[in-house]
């Protein structure tokens, strides 16, 4: 999609810190960091919202790749927070599905 930021990383013109990356998947750090470690797991197929998939597969592997990612950056142990944001309320800003994982630090609970 031509007009969604996330399509252009994946195409590959805008640069970002790439973690790892895969024929379905991208990871990389995010540019506005909100803990030490702050990567974003994205899928390279454009997916507006949560709201729209139920790919199972999909779900579960961005959800796998953040967990390897901790153990290969090595804060699995100490602890970290998956999430993603859905739609306005839920604070997503960009509309391509992406995991955030957060690390490094105390996360406190609730987020705001
Ligand atoms: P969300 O609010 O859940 O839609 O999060 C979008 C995240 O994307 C936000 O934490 C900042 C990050 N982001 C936005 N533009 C760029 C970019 O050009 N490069 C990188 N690396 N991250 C970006």
């Amino acid at each position: 999609m031509t007009d969604c930021l996330f399509c252009t990383i994946i195409n590959g013109d805008i640069s970002v810190n790439k973690i790892y990356e895969d024929e379905d998947v991208l990871a990389f750090y995010d540019i506005k960091p909100r803990a030490p470690y702050h990567f974003l797991v994205i899928p390279k197929t454009h997916i507006k919202t949560l709201n729209n998939t139920n790919d199972e597969k999909l779900l579960g592997k961005l959800i796998l790749i953040a967990s390897d990612i901790t153990q290969d950056l090595g804060f699995a142990d100490k602890g970290y927070r998956v999430v993603m944001n859905c739609n306005k309320q839920g604070g997503q800003t960009v509309y391509h599905i992406h995991l955030h994982c957060l690390g490094g630090r105390v996360l406190t609970w609730p987020p705001g």
